[in-house]
């Protein structure tokens, strides 16, 4: 068949709209016809080339959700009419990542997927007669897409398309590290480094968990209004605090945080988080993706002295099982999305959605098909 999606032919370059040609799903795949796609941050960090892993040309995106079309041989947990958000992180229930209860990276699909490329090895997508490849197995950027059946959560069939797009990957990746990573406590003191797309989630997380003082940084003074809708009871913006912001930060919450997060990807504001948890018991999760090549260092005794330090991807969600959870989150009212949707727009003008992006006046933009 012929879909319209907007291709990533060459890193830095925008985004261009194409007639691209798609193959039907194959055994374990599914067809599904995206209807609304938010655009992240890591869509942006793959285009600019920054990402090591970025292969071109391909089809970006990984925040979608939409209604699948049909079903490969073998499938059996989907059929054509069911709504779905497409997972980049699987959850195959059978691997010995999954098996272990322990973590949500599944590694079923894992190396095809890095590859850009459907778990038997191939793509589905050509232009011009020439292959182009997947991205994080989903390429939400595509009106259809195909998927493989493990990376596929069904969700419920009520639930808006463009706002339930952003559980395929903000919403989760916030309001999961809190609730399935970090696993936050009623009365909890909590900071947060970042009030972006992911750092308004973990502050809306914090405050489902019950923690009593949320503590945003940012350097963005706009966002301090947003924050507090979500949650957020003190607001601090390092520019305005003289010196260093870890004692600061240790001072407002009389000792350290239970919890911290970091969630820009700048591996100075990591250790900061990290020495401004509590001696003996806070813990720092890492959300941020840095740069490539970048490394994090503390004292060593920032360890031994009981501050533990750790990551969260995806929110620490299993996909299929969580994400249907999170939905009904949404739909019953316990989480807000619709206040951090600032844009939508057709997907013909998503080179403006990367703009907003860029000049940081969005906090998630919407295409939709
Ligand atoms: P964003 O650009 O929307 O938000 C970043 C925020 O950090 C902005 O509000 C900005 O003003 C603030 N900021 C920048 N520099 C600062 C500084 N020096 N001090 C204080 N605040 C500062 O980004 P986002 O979409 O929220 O993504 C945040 C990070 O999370 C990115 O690195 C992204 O790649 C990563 N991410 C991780 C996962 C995961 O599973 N771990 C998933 C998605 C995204
Ligand atoms: O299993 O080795 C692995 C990789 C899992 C990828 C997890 C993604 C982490 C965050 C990247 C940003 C996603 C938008
Ligand atoms: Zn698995």
């Amino acid at each position: 068949m012929e879909t319209k999606a907007a291709v990533a032919t060459k890193a830095g370059a925008p985004l261009t709209i194409e007639t691209v040609q798609l193959d039907g799903p194959r055994a374990f795949e599914v067809l599904v016809e995206i209807k609304a796609s938010g655009v992240c941050h890591t869509d942006m960090f793959t285009l600019s080339g920054d990402d090591p892993e970025g292969i071109f040309p391909a089809i970006l995106g990984h925040e979608g959700a939409g209604v699948v079309v049909e079903v490969g041989a073998g499938v059996t947990t989907l059929k054509p009419g069911d709504h779905v958000i497409p997972l980049y992180t699987p959850e195959c229930r059978n691997c010995v990542f999954c098996l272990s209860r322990k973590t949500n990276l599944c590694g079923a699909i894992r190396e095809t997927q890095g590859k850009g490329l459907m778990p038997d090895g191939t793509s589905r997508f050509k232009l011009n007669g020439k292959d182009v490849f997947h991205y994080m197995g989903t390429s939400t950027f595509s009106n259809y897409t195909v998927v493989p059946e493990i990376a596929l959560a069904k969700i419920r069939e009520d639930a808006p398309f463009e706002k339930v797009c952003y559980i395929g990957c903000g919403v989760t990746t916030g309001v999961g590290a809190v609730i399935y990573t970090a696993k936050v406590q009623p009365g909890d003191k909590v900071i947060v480094f970042g009030l972006g797309g992911i750092g308004l989630n973990v502050v809306q997380g914090a405050r489902l968990a019950g923690a009593d003082m949320i503590i945003g940084v940012d350097i963005n003074p706009a966002r301090e209004e947003l924050a507090r809708k979500f949650g957020m009871t003190h607001f601090v913006n390092p520019k305005e605090v003289e010196g260093d912001i870890v004692p600061y930060l240790v001072s407002l919450t009389k000792g350290g945080a239970d919890h911290t997060f970091e969630c820009i990807g700048n591996v100075n504001l990591m250790r900061q988080a990290l020495e401004s948890c509590h001696k003996g018991w806070g813990k720092s999760t890492v959300i941020g993706v840095a740069g490539a090549g970048q490394e994090i260092s503390t004292r060593p005794f920032q360890l031994v002295t009981g501050r533990v330090w750790q990551g969260s991807a995806f929110g620490g969600a299993r996909g299929r099982t969580d994400v249907p959870k999170i939905v009904d989150w949404y739909m019953e009212g316990k989480i807000n999305i619709d206040d951090l949707i600032t844009h939508v727009m057709p997907v013909e003008k998503i080179n403006e959605a990367f703009d907003l992006m860029h000049a940081g006046t969005s906090i998630r933009s919407v295409v939709t098909f």
